[in-house]
């Protein structure tokens, strides 16, 4: 494959995943364009001229043109003016990266980054970095951890890695007990509460699974943050298509809260200080007042 010259781009737009971060801090060694993590909600819109996209295929955006695409999925049609850097038997974009560039990369790195893709995670590195990636999605370090690669800063990224792992260990052994605390709304049908400690990371990295696993049983389940007697914030969620979580939000505005989301989660953030026990009352009549909607 030849090296294609990327001074004609203006930036690098890259899946946010181990591989995509991968790759970029990989870039940022052979050249100083910026790089961008977008979220994947934000792709579906996203409108790319001249940008380097790493594993951001043309269906996953609404418009590309003039772009370089390196990925090693298959790339089915190349949209008007773009070059591509596709190599479908990598088993990274990484990989490709640090072929075509000849830069150099520890074996087991790359080794662990193909078992991440593939799905198919034995190696004990490839497990810890898949724990320390789950262990918080949307804050991955993705920066600090390109700027890591881009240096060759292994063991820096090793131990980054294990104690991110290790949160992800804690973050799991603590989902039944959160599990265990879910019990149903008084007075509401189908609706469970579990509260956790908003100070303490694991609890709240737990709360999320544990609401997963409550939402197989209840309809909606609402995970509260609250400390002392103290209502700081709550996640809303349903799997169910029939509810939809916009009237709770709505009602609970009107109440003074900071609250909103999508019909089938959003947040809801305390302004200023609010009992533990008042919440629990409005959320009680936001779902009685809305019940009919269900
Ligand atoms: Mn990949």
């Amino acid at each position: 494959m030849r090296k294609p010259d990327l001074s004609r781009y203006r930036k690098i737009v890259s899946d946010g995943d181990w591989d995509g971060v991968f790759a970029s801090g990989l870039l940022m060694r052979v050249t100083d364009l910026p790089v961008e993590f977008p979220r994947p909600s934000e792709l579906p819109s996203a409108e790319l001229e001249r940008v380097v996209t790493v594993e951001i295929g043309p269906t996953k955006v609404r418009a590309m043109r003039d772009c370089l695409i390196i990925d090693h999925h298959e790339v089915p049609e190349l949209p008007s003016g773009c070059e591509m850097l596709v190599d479908m038997s990598a088993g990274s974009a990484a990989e490709i990266v640090a072929k075509v560039w000849e830069l150099e990369v520890p074996r087991e790195w790359l080794g662990a980054l193909s078992e991440i893709d593939s799905a198919r995670v034995s190696s004990d590195l490839a497990k810890k970095m898949w724990a320390a990636y789950r262990a918080n999605v949307e804050n991955f370090p993705r920066r600090e951890v390109a700027e890591m690669i881009r240096d060759g800063r292994w063991e820096d990224l090793y131990r980054l890695v294990v104690e991110r792992a290790e949160e992800y260990r804690k973050i799991e052994e603590k989902v039944p007990e959160l599990v265990k605390r879910g019990c149903p709304l008084e007075g509401v049908e189908g609706v469970a509460i579990l509260t956790y400690d908003p100070d303490d990371k694991v609890e709240r990295g737990a709360s999320k699974d544990a609401m997963l696993r409550l939402e197989e049983t209840y309809d909606v389940v609402v995970a509260i943050g609250a400390k002392s007697g103290r209502f700081s914030r709550a996640t809303i969620g349903t799997r169910s298509e029939r509810v939809n979580l916009a009237v709770i939000f709505e009602f609970l505005r009107n109440r003074g809260y900071n609250a909103g989301g999508k019909a089938q989660v959003g947040g809801v953030q305390a302004r200023g200080e609010v009992p533990l026990e008042v919440f629990m009352r409005d959320l009680q009549e936001a779902f009685r007042k809305a019940k009919w909607k269900f």
